[in-house]
């Protein structure tokens, strides 16, 4: 039985990290061909032989959506931390988003705003169940930020659709941010 959550793991690190590792030619809005990817896959052979088929199962059996389909091509929707620049689709966000995180990052939070740090965007949550989920990776106790998103777009802050649930942006200065 074909592990999907490993092979999601292994198509995300692809995907977001590092295509060249897998010779993928990736194109800006980080879109690579299914043919490279399952040949890269394959070759390594970690999964026994990977059809089309096993990713399309793979990201209808995900809690999250992380990946896309479209027209013999993949893509990460979320997360990347390549050198090239992956375009996200420019959208008006709804009025609050959240974002979860540690404890021990709120001081920096504070001093510098929210940094997308080793990615290339700054994710948030389109609610505080989602955002828990994800500050509950760092700490025990996570800590919930409120993002004014409404005033933040107002002001001139870009927001990028990641999917239905996940938001990211460049930079959300602290004068948007609220401690729950
Ligand atoms: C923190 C997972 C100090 C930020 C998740 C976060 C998400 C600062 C960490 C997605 C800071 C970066 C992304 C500052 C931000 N000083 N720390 N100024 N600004 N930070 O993993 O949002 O399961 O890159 O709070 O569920 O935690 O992989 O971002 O704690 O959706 O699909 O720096 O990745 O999704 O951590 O997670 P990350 P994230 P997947």
């Amino acid at each position: 039985m074909m592990n999907y959550e490993k092979l999601s793991k292994e198509v995300s690190y692809a995907l977001r990290h590092a295509p060249w590792e897998y010779e993928l030619e990736m194109d800006e809005e980080g879109w690579v061909s299914i043919e490279q990817l399952l040949n890269a896959l394959n070759t390594e052979g970690k999964f026994g032989n990977i059809t089309r088929n096993d990713l399309v199962v793979m990201i209808d059996k995900s809690e999250k959506k992380r990946h896309e389909i479209n027209a013999g091509k993949i893509r990460a929707l979320y997360g990347h931390s390549i050198p090239m620049h992956i375009v996200k689709e420019k959208k008006i966000p709804p009025d609050k988003l959240y974002h979860g995180t540690a404890r021990r990052f709120i001081e920096s939070i504070k001093k510098n705003g929210l940094l997308p740090m080793s990615r290339q965007y700054v994710h948030l949550s389109a609610d505080v169940d989602i955002a828990k989920k994800v500050g509950l990776r760092r700490d025990d106790s996570p800590c919930i930020l409120e993002i004014d998103s409404k005033r933040a777009y107002e002001d001139g802050v870009v927001f990028y659709h990641g999917n239905e649930k996940v938001w990211l942006a460049d930079i959300i200065p602290m004068c948007y941010i609220k401690e729950l």
